[in-house]
């Protein structure tokens, strides 16, 4: 390994924010005021309707005016909110250097994985999967919402979830995942490994190196070299739902994009991305993910900012089913990048320097990475792994037990006052 790609990709996601405040007396919210940093964001003549019955959907106007006049007018009884569509945004900031600290650690191109006690659950053959009831493995799936992954990835393809309803031939002899059709009927063609939300197609691209960065680090495949990237959970099963092209990506594409996670049986998002908040429709489909037991693992931002009291989100966002995390650098000690606070950041994990897998496009195979974009993976891969243990566990139980069993230290600001320490938190489950 070499001079690594020290990519940071959390960034201002600059998008969705509709001032909550304005609600009228029958509790719809339409055409809320949005903050002006979202006027910017604004997707023309794109609509987000949420329905009475909690459903979302995506609309087309010629104009706000119209859409209001003829559509929100036409439906109003069954309309709760409507937004505009806005864009997601998401710049790559590409740090000079990482900031070196007098450890040993830094040596260790592995330290994250090494440090986070994680040996102890492998040791229990606790890896990301378990024997159901009638004796056939199931793998936890971690749903990976981000810009695309390297499906052909040699660490990576063995660890996909794939659609097994797009698999084979059709009655035509034609490979059922790419034959143009929804084999499966369950309303996206050729999804036979994730989906491209932004794109509406089955190419998941990884333009940026960042989702399979993220990917790697939860389930990378173990093999024989130990110099090589190792996931987490590696007997875990990604599911890479792509919402982004070039950067951007949008809020009705995101919704998409989890209530794909949700239909495929997703036990843990990864939202390795977050900015200013113009959405409230995104706030409650992340809260509607508790009483579905779908743990929604965001990055707490790279802002170094107290973000209890700076908001970003989706990390401050109040939802049940909502784990935020922080980094650590090489000591231990919280990463310079860092966003931190004690309601709102509830666990730390190593983000400084960490080596996982790219896009093979790039022509480097691995490589290293710096952010909290790095330190939320840590915690879903752990999450799975919790899960593998105890298939039957709530949301809610897994993520106490993640909390309570961490390495205390009572400098770390955020809620647990811990960071990630797998084995620990497998003896609290
Ligand atoms: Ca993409
Ligand atoms: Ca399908
Ligand atoms: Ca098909």
């Amino acid at each position: 390994m070499d001079e690594a790609n020290k990519g940071l990709l959390f960034g201002a996601l600059a998008l969705i924010f509709l001032q909550i405040g304005c609600k009228n007396e029958t509790g719809r919210r339409i055409f809320e005021e949005p903050k002006s940093g979202c006027l910017k964001q604004v997707i023309p003549n794109q609509f987000l309707v949420q329905w009475e019955d909690g459903q979302i959907s995506l609309e087309y106007g010629s104009s706000k005016e119209q859409f209001e006049k003829e559509f929100v007018e036409a439906h109003l009884d069954q309309i709760k909110i409507v937004e505009q569509d806005y864009q997601i945004k998401i710049p790559l900031n590409i740090k000079s250097e990482l900031s070196i600290q007098n450890s040993s650690n830094k040596q260790d191109p592995l330290w994250g994985v090494h440090n986070i006690n994680v040996e102890e659950a492998w040791d229990q053959n606790v890896k990301g999967s378990y024997m159901n009831a009638q004796g056939n493995e199931e793998h936890i799936i971690v749903a990976v919402l981000d810009d695309g992954m390297d499906i052909f990835h040699k660490k990576l393809r063995s660890q996909i979830a794939y659609n097994l309803g797009e698999q084979g031939l059709d009655e035509n002899g034609n490979n059922k995942s790419s034959n143009g059709k929804d084999d499966d009927n369950n309303g996206y063609v050729d999804d036979f490994a994730g989906y491209n939300f932004a794109q509406n197609s089955n190419i998941v691209n990884d333009t940026s190196s960042h989702g399979t960065h993220v990917s790697g680090i939860i389930a990378a495949k173990h093999d024989e070299f130990s110099s090589d990237v190792i996931g987490v959970a590696p007997a875990a099963k990604i599911l890479p739902l792509d919402f982004m092209s070039n950067g951007g990506g949008s809020i009705s594409a995101a919704v998409d994009a989890i209530d794909y996670a949700e239909m495929m049986g997703a036990r843990i998002i990864n939202a390795s991305w977050g900015g200013s908040q113009c959405s409230s429709i995104l706030e409650e489909k992340i809260n509607s993910l508790s009483s579905k037991n779908i743990l929604f693992v965001a990055a707490a931002g790279n802002e170094s900012q107290d973000i209890d009291h700076q908001f970003v989100y989706p990390a401050s966002f109040d939802a049940p089913s909502l784990i935020v995390v922080g980094s650590v650098e090489y000591d231990f000690y919280m990463a310079g990048h860092s966003n931190f606070g004690e309601n709102h950041v509830d666990i730390f994990a190593p983000g400084e320097g960490i080596m996982s897998t790219l896009d093979s496009r790039t022509k480097r195979v691995d490589g290293n990475m710096t952010g909290t974009s790095m330190a939320a993976p840590f915690v879903s891969g752990a999450l799975a792994l919790l899960w593998s243990a105890n298939p039957d566990a709530t949301a809610n139980e897994i993520k106490s037990a993640l909390l309570s069993g961490v390495y205390n230290d009572d400098f770390y600001n955020n809620s647990s006052r811990g960071r990630l320490n797998v084995g620990a938190a497998l003896g609290s489950l």
